[in-house]
């Protein structure tokens, strides 16, 4: 009897405050376990926590608080919680936040009660995913106040927002836990990192949301983080795990000839990678012949092909794990991403000294303007080779150098060396091939002429070709974030590379031109901002326009209005062409491109500078238009 008791005891020991993780999209439409945290008795009611970024829209703590109806008496507290000394301090976007709640159970659930009033047009999905970054499900918030219209929210109406909370079930059983604290997930996050975030085990992490050790985690689900005393976040966590050990070696090199040879990028492919893509080829076959047959009947639907990637209907999950930067992994490919695992990848390391020299001491004459004020470039000569130098802090240097060694395209700018600076407050350096044409912009700018209408379109499909490969290609799946005129180079032959690949797309969040607008106020990142972003440098490539709101003139988005919706009864199809022509740079003789080609790319770009990121093509649809032209 004694014995059962114990065992009854211990059972009610191990599952102490447990909850399901749902694993699904925050915007899909149905509710699983763990879509809303599940409470046993309605008495049962906690202070605790929740984690919210800073973003453009919501830039300081008082705006964030402003968000979560918090009481100004409060924010006194808030603020030394987060270590925060004044309430309007502009934090940078994705800055973590606690925000204390008090959180109860209503009905069968947790939650805490936020009331937002519709600023605009907007949607529950937007909401829910975007303003409160997947603190609640868009479906929750749906059947919370069902008494709306269900597509158009009426601006300024007031919406009961039930976000996601949990209270330890009974705090005497709990093992001491004191709080459960909700944090959402974003891009590139992860349990580790999270579990190395709040300082405890990924063990009692992963137990509290009932998930084996190793779980895959998706953007925007929530975690509940286990916690025996208040909640303290450390910010001193890299972003990014840090690259396997072996894996990314820098070379020291002296500056002798003998070391010359040895400066270049090194790939050595092994023998057993080798055998292991016959494996791949050979089990591929099969795959892509069961898959062919799936995807019969759903080729012909252009908007299902845009919004779900193949393996997200075959399996019941979903095709974004959190191992990467964007949304989507790389998953109809057939060959295992650890195939490459056996390429070796590594950069010259240059010192300061040489750096130094080449720049002049870094000097403004050598200096390119960059789009933001943060990172500088500097173009330079080493050892008569010219260079792309970027200056950048230490801390963001690991991204990009990670970044690059999972990728090689000849479409984007190839990474040669890392200079790291002294100590922890100097700069660091990358050091990058430069393409002898330089800039995209500068060339449409300066001469235009050079750029015909062949160069052009090879250009496009160029810029199409690199984009691809990081939405596809690589493992996991890399959105750039950052396209624009300015990151794009040009070779002596007038094919483009991308530049700025890996970097922080924060620092570049000043510039706002070209930029999606999901992106611009919800921070919603996916490959969908790239595209967003190739529409707008496809029309300064039309145009040969900068996109600039600034001085008065249309936005070349608006400026392709004329293209109207498919069935514009006002401008017959030659007014169509007409203002095409005069849309289009005065540099290109008209009689030297074909307008029917013209209209097609403007009609791409249209497509891909849609406000709803859904209506955007893919680069793989993207790739197929610009096949055909070049
Ligand atoms: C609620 O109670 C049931 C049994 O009555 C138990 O299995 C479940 O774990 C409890 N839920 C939580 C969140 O503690
Ligand atoms: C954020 O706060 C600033 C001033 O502190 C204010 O101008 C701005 O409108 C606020 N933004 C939102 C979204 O409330
Ligand atoms: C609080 O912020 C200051 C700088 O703003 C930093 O020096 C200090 O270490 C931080 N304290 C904690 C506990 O993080
Ligand atoms: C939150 O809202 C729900 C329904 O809108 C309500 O039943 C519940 O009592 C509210 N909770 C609190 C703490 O106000
Ligand atoms: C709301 O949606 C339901 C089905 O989802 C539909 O039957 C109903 O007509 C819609 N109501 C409005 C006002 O759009
Ligand atoms: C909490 O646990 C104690 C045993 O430590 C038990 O006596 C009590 O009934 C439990 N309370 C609830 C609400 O389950
Ligand atoms: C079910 C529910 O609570 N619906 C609410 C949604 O929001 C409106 C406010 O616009 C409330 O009136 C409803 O009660």
């Amino acid at each position: 009897m004694i014995y059962l008791f114990l065992l009854i005891w211990a059972f009610i020991n191990l599952s102490y405050a447990q909850q399901y993780y749902d694993s699904s999209e925050c915007s899909s439409d149905t509710s699983s376990p763990g879509s809303r945290y599940i409470c046993n008795s309605s008495h049962n009611s906690c202070h605790t926590f929740l984690v919210y970024r800073a973003n453009r829209y919501f830039q300081t703590l008082s705006n964030i608080t402003d968000l979560f109806d918090m009481s100004s008496a409060k924010s006194g507290e808030v603020l030394h919680l987060n270590n925060v000394t004044s309430p309007s301090e502009i934090l940078k976007p994705g800055r973590e936040v606690l925000i204390p709640i008090i959180c109860s159970c209503s009905g069968q659930f947790f939650q805490t009660n936020v009331s937002y009033v519709v600023p605009g047009s907007t949607t529950y999905k937007k909401i829910a995913c975007g303003v409160f970054e997947g603190l609640l499900k868009s479906v929750t918030l749906a059947e919370e106040n069902q008494s709306q219209e269900n597509g158009s929210l009426q601006v300024g109406s007031k919406l009961n927002v039930p976000v996601k909370c949990a209270c330890p079930e009974n705090v005497s059983t709990s093992r001491g836990v004191k709080y459960l604290v909700t944090y959402p997930f974003v891009e590139g996050d992860g349990p580790v990192l999270l579990s190395q975030k709040f300082g405890i085990s990924l063990e009692d992490l992963c137990e509290a949301n009932l998930l084996e050790s190793k779980p895959t985690v998706y953007p925007k689900t929530t975690f509940l983080v286990p916690l025996k005393s208040d909640p303290f976040i450390n910010f001193n966590i890299p972003d990014s795990p840090p690259p396997a050990p072996g894996f990314l070696p820098t070379i020291t090199i002296e500056n002798t000839n003998k070391s010359k040879l040895i400066r270049k990028l090194y790939i050595v492919g092994s023998v057993v990678g080798f055998c292991l893509v016959l494996v791949a080829i050979l089990a591929c076959g099969l795959y892509v012949k069961a898959l062919k047959k799936w995807k019969g009947e759903r080729l012909h639907s252009f908007n299902a092909r845009i919004i779900s990637t193949p393996i997200s209907s075959t399996s019941p999950a979903r095709s974004s794990p959190l191992s990467g930067q964007t949304g989507r992994s790389s998953t109809n490919s057939c060959l295992s991403p650890d195939l490459l695992i056996g390429i070796k990848y590594s950069l010259n390391s240059y010192s300061v000294e040489e750096l130094k020299k080449a720049t002049n001491n870094f000097s403004e004459d050598t200096k390119i303007i960059g789009d933001h004020d943060q990172e500088d470039y500097y173009k330079a000569k080493i050892d008569n080779v010219v260079v792309l130098i970027k200056q950048m802090r230490f801390e963001d240097t690991r991204h990009v150098i990670d970044v690059h060694s999972r990728i090689n395209h000849i479409n984007i700018l190839s990474l040669h060396g890392v200079c790291y600076g002294e100590n922890d407050f100097s700069w660091s350096y990358l050091v990058f091939e430069f393409p002898s044409n330089g800039c995209f912009r500068d060339c449409l700018s300066n001469q235009p002429n050079s750029l015909d209408w062949k160069r052009r379109t090879q250009i496009a499909f160029d810029i199409a070709t690199g984009l691809h490969y990081l939405h596809y290609c690589i493992f996991p799946t890399y959105a750039h974030l950052n396209i624009n005129s300015r990151q794009i180079y040009l070779t002596s032959k007038w094919r483009a590379k991308l530049a700025n690949v890996g970097t922080n797309p924060a620092a570049a969040a000043g510039s706002s031109k070209g930029v999606a607008p999901e992106y611009l106020i919800h921070g919603s990142a996916s490959e969908k901002v790239d595209i967003f972003a190739f529409g707008v440098v496809l029309l300064e490539l039309l145009s040969g326009r900068e996109d600039d709101v600034m001085d008065g003139e249309l936005s070349l988005k608006e400026s392709i209005g004329f293209l109207g919706g498919g069935s514009s009864t006002t401008t017959s199809e030659g007014g169509c062409f007409e203002q095409l022509r005069s849309f289009m740079d005065p540099s290109l003789k008209e009689d030297h491109y074909p307008l029917a080609e013209a209209l097609c790319l403007a009609v791409l770009a249209k497509a891909c500078v849609e406000d709803d990121p859904l209506h955007r093509p893919s680069m793989d649809d993207i790739l197929k238009v610009l096949a055909r032209m070049v």
